[in-house]
């Protein structure tokens, strides 16, 4: 009996040695892979750290090598043409003039000057003009102007003049279908400005001679309900604008820009105090766009490492 359950211990022996898959397969199975996952995270981990440690060899290189750096201690001059964009009363067309300094590729310096070539009538100019009274008629209100005397007192703009500090944070290259390629770059400004303006009729009453109080018959306020703003008022110069390059040497520049400043654009007695004189002034923007050609000295652009 013992001998046979011997020999039974013993078939039992030979035949789980026989069939390996039957001794808890799985177990050794599961450490061989987790065997090789080490090997291959050795494999990989090892040269990855190596390489961490190492220095890459592009690590203090710049963005882009051999970059022409089209601003970096060049001069910029130019001229063109521009046009006030909200004016109420007329459009002023300008011939400008521009020069600059560009401190670094990001950073520049520069004055320009805005000079009116002519003022065109709005049509809302045209439409209030011809809604008034050629000339003034029986009870016609005594603040309503006739069409000369509106007219009279409407604001010109002579000139514009500003200084400004340029940042430039965008420069690139476009491709218009894949085959014109420029240079181009985007930049805001600010800085101080001054506005001359003038009336239409330059022989009226300037503003700031008309008293508080005005004069009446009755000796009270009551008029005189119009008045001239003229000469140079200090101005804020505001806005963003771009340059398209042809080359190295020329560019299309052009700025969107927004003069502030305390005038009266009508010229009429605006708080209704019943007369019009200095207290008729108020924050007024003149958004201006100007496209100029501008050119850059020394003609060719350093080159960057
Ligand atoms: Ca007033």
């Amino acid at each position: 009996m013992t001998q046979n359950a011997d020999l039974n211990l013993q078939a039992t022996r030979r035949s789980t040695k026989d069939m390996p898959m039957k001794m808890k397969p799985t177990c050794g199975h599961r450490g061989q892979k987790r065997f090789a996952l080490l090997v291959a995270l050795t494999m990989t981990a090892v040269p990855l750290a190596a390489q961490a440690q190492r220095k890459s060899p592009l690590a203090d290189a710049p963005a882009i090598r051999k970059r022409y750096e089209l601003r970096a201690t060049r001069l910029e001059i130019g001229a063109g043409f521009g046009t006030t964009l909200n004016q109420d009363f007329y459009h002023t067309l300008f011939f400008n003039v521009k020069a600059g300094f560009h401190i670094t590729d990001w950073l520049s310096i520069a004055g320009f000057g805005g000079f009116a070539v002519a003022n065109m009538a709005t049509t809302f100019q045209n439409d209030l003009v011809s809604s008034l009274n050629p000339a003034t008629i029986a009870g016609q209100q005594l603040n309503e102007p006739t069409r000369t005397e509106a007219q009279a007192s409407m604001q010109k703009i002579k000139y514009i003049l500003g200084a400004q500090l340029e940042f430039t944070p965008f420069t690139g290259k476009y491709s218009l279908a894949g085959k014109l390629f420029a240079n181009y770059d985007f930049y805001a400004f600010v800085g101080p400005g001054l506005i001359n303006v003038a009336p239409t009729d330059t022989s009226i009453t300037p503003c700031d001679q008309i008293m508080k109080n005005g004069t009446t018959a009755s000796g009270g306020p009551g008029g005189p309900f119009f008045c001239g703003v003229t000469g140079s008022k200090i101005a804020g110069n505001l806005g963003v604008g771009l340059h398209s390059y042809f080359n190295e040497w020329a560019a299309l520049n052009i700025e969107l820009r927004d003069i502030i400043a305390q005038l009266n654009p009508s010229g009429r007695d605006n708080n209704g105090d019943g007369v019009a004189n200095q207290d008729d002034i108020t924050l007024s923007h003149t958004f201006m766009v100007t496209a100029n050609l501008v050119f850059y000295l020394p003609s060719t652009a350093s080159i960057s490492p």
